[in-house]
């Protein structure tokens, strides 16, 4: 409970950030204030029958009471009214949740990887890992999609989670309303890294939204100085079989590096995206992440900070 109040939580599910979210906030308000008043009356109701009819060793069978109608229809009653209570307001919001997107939405496919996000942008070109851009405002339609095993995609001020089954596509349907930053984690056990498949959600107001784009779009920066360096050892490393860098490489394992460095986390969602972190992460992925789908490539130190610095300044 205590857990519960605290305020830096940027995982909460009570300030919602989208229509949807906020569609789905006050069915979680009346189950929560229906289950804590009927948890007050039982614990009530057992801390008094406790004390009230407490009996030493040796008492007497009491008084057996083999049907009682009238007890037999309040509890049938009772709980189908509570029933009732929750059910109605849950049952309109599952359908608001299923609602076909408007035709001017902004189309996004998600790939649930192990263990890591890909988002493509199709209307737009763009392809991009772990850090989800939203335009503030435009109705969004994530195309929920795998090739694994089975994730769940959860922002939980957007919304609900909703599954990420490999052969099908689901989807959710949101506007986001308010700019800033929004952590998602997947909510279905995935394998040895799940934990550490997190994500950020980046709403940005429409004109900071175009100019993402404009950004991604554009080719990968030509580096200079000791980045220089560092994309020569990428080029003639094994990254090249799994990364895309536009115009450089074209591997589809592992998430698009052309512009990693704007992204603000790396490995989705674990460490903050700063030279020494890419370093480390590509002396030894699994260090970080048990299971990664990353192998360690047997760079020395300075070979790893070289290609830190060439891919953090992939802006
Ligand atoms: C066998 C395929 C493979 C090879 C080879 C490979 N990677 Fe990766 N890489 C991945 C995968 C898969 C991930 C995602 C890991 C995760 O987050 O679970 C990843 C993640 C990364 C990330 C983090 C990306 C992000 O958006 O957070 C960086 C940076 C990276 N790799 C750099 C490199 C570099 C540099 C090399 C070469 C020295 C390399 N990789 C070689 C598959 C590979
Ligand atoms: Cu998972």
């Amino acid at each position: 409970m205590l857990g519960g109040c605290a305020w830096d939580a940027p995982m909460t599910t009570v300030i919602p950030r989208s229509d949807l979210a906020r569609a789905i906030l006050p069915v979680y308000e009346i189950i929560t204030w229906t289950a804590a008043a009927i948890a007050l009356v039982v614990f009530v109701a057992l801390a008094w029958i406790l004390v009230r009819f407490r009996a030493g060793t040796g008492a007497p069978l009491p008084a057996q009471t083999p049907g009682h109608s009238l007890l037999e229809i309040t509890w049938t009653i009772a709980p189908a009214f509570v029933l009732l209570v929750i059910g109605i307001p849950t049952i309109q919001v599952i359908f608001r949740t299923q609602e076909p997107p408007p035709p001017r939405a902004l189309e996004v496919t998600v790939l649930g990887k192990q263990w890591w996000w890909e988002f493509r942008y199709p209307a737009l070109g763009v392809v991009t890992a772990n850090e989800l851009h939203l335009p503030a405002g435009r109705p969004v339609v994530l195309r929920l999609e795998g090739p694994d095993v089975i994730h769940s995609f959860w922002v939980p001020q957007l919304g609900g989670k909703r599954d990420v089954v490999p052969g099908r596509s689901n989807q959710i349907v949101l506007t986001a309303d308010t700019p800033g930053e929004y952590w998602g984690q997947c909510a279905e056990f995935c394998g040895a890294s799940h934990a550490r498949m997190g994500m950020r959600v980046i709403v940005d107001a429409p004109d900071a939204f175009d100019r993402w784009v404009s950004a991604q779009r554009a080719p990968a920066v030509e580096p200079a100085g000791p980045a220089a360096d560092g994309k020569t050892i990428y080029a003639r490393s094994a990254c090249v079989g799994c990364h895309t860098i536009r115009g450089l490489s074209a591997g589809v394992l592992g998430p698009d590096l052309t512009h990693f460095g704007s992204r603000t986390m790396v490995a989705a969602g674990l460490l903050p995206n700063t030279v020494e972190n890419v370093a480390a992460w590509v002396r030894n992925p699994a260090a970080f992440k048990p299971g990664v789908k990353m192998p360690a490539l047997g760079l020395s130190d300075a070979e790893a900070r070289a290609v830190a610095v060439y891919l953090t300044s992939l802006k």
